[in-house]
């Protein structure tokens, strides 16, 4: 089973790309983003407390994510591989994500981290925020504190996955395709 980790900041082309790969590869995606968002869709209890949160661009509760990743793997169990886009986004979760994983011996082949500068994350934001009908891709202050919370708690990750030698670089500026390429590189030799 390949099991990759998308990693980067909000902006960086993390769901564009992993779109992208389970198109090509057949793999499951798994977007913690996609999945809060269908919570709030569904005015579920869970979904009115996380979007408080999602709203000011800050991190959910861990517990919450964490929750709903195992409920996902353990309904793909014939999965070829999964892709984890937005999710681990702490230490905590990834610790929890290895021991998640570890209990079903499907470890996690790479984590491919895409770079953007903050200037082109910011104006990506906003340009979707034109459409996408999300109040945390609207304002820049809100972007800026996603982008605070990436760097504070998420970003500490990189060393994380660098130890476990899982971490690949790939620069997240250029065409959709063009990265994708390099992703389909990576992947394709695993
Ligand atoms: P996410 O849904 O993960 O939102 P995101 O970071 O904005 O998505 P992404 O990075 O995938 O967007 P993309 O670049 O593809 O999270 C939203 C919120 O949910 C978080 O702030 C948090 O509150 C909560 N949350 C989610 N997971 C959590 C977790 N694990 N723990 C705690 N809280 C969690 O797209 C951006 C734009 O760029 C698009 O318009 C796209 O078209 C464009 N784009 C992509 N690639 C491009 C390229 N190469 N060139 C030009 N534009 C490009």
């Amino acid at each position: 089973m390949r099991n990759i980790v998308l990693f980067g900041p909000p902006g960086s082309g993390k769901g564009t790309q992993a779109t992208n790969i389970i198109n090509k590869f057949g793999f499951i995606h798994l977007s913690t983003g996609d999945m809060l968002r269908a919570e709030i869709a569904g005015q579920t209890k869970l979904g009115l407390e996380a979007k408080t949160l999602m709203d000011r661009g800050d991190l959910v509760p861990d517990e919450v994510v964490i929750g709903m990743i195992e409920n996902k793997l353990d309904s793909n169990k014939d999965a070829k591989g999964f892709v984890f886009d937005g999710f681990p986004r702490t230490v905590k979760q990834a610790e929890a994500l290895d021991k998640l994983l570890e209990l079903r011996t499907i470890p996690i082949l790479k984590v491919l981290s895409l770079k953007v500068s903050e200037e082109e994350l910011t104006r990506r934001i906003l340009e979707r925020g034109k459409t996408s009908g999300r109040a945390d891709d609207q304002n820049e202050e809100i972007v800026k504190n996603r982008v605070v919370e990436y760097r504070t708690k998420t970003a500490p990750l990189a060393n994380y996955y660098a130890a476990q030698h899982k971490l690949a670089e790939i620069a997240g500026e250029g065409s959709v395709d063009e990265i994708f390429e390099a992703l389909c590189f990576q992947i394709n030799n695993l």
